[in-house]
């Protein structure tokens, strides 16, 4: 292909990216929260309405992030309610949730832990998607 060419194609394929609307682009891209070390990479995440969190085991064990009401920073109430990822498998498993109205995940905070290591505590903050 002579520069031309290809000056040509790369223009065409920035259009193509600019051309797909970025609420799309944003809602398919889910926001990773890795575990590692027995700890949640962010504690707080802060996403959008119809977003996706998926949550990466980095671990050589088993993790299982769960919804929580918390309590004292340690005690947990209606485990499960809003979520439960179920257990991860160690080294590179994962699991993702959307957070939307339609799935029960509404706008709102999202206190979570490891139901296997009550120590790991996180939180997601939903936004609304405007
Ligand atoms: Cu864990």
């Amino acid at each position: 292909m002579n520069r031309v060419a290809r000056s040509l194609v790369l223009v065409a394929s920035l259009m193509l990216f600019v051309l797909v609307p970025a609420t799309h682009a944003v809602n398919h891209i889910p926001k990773k929260v890795n575990m590692r070390n027995t700890l949640f990479s962010k504690q707080a995440l802060t996403i959008k309405e119809n977003q996706r969190v998926q949550w990466v085991n980095k671990d050589a064990f088993e993790h299982r992030p769960v919804s929580c009401a918390m309590v004292d920073g340690t005690v947990c109430n209606n485990e499960g309610a809003e979520f439960d990822a179920g257990i991860i498998a160690a080294a590179g498993s994962s699991a993702s949730f959307q957070f939307n109205a339609a799935n029960g995940r509404p706008p709102g905070v999202y206190a979570y832990h490891c139901s296997i290591h009550p120590g790991m505590v996180g939180v997601i903050i939903v936004n609304p998607a405007n």
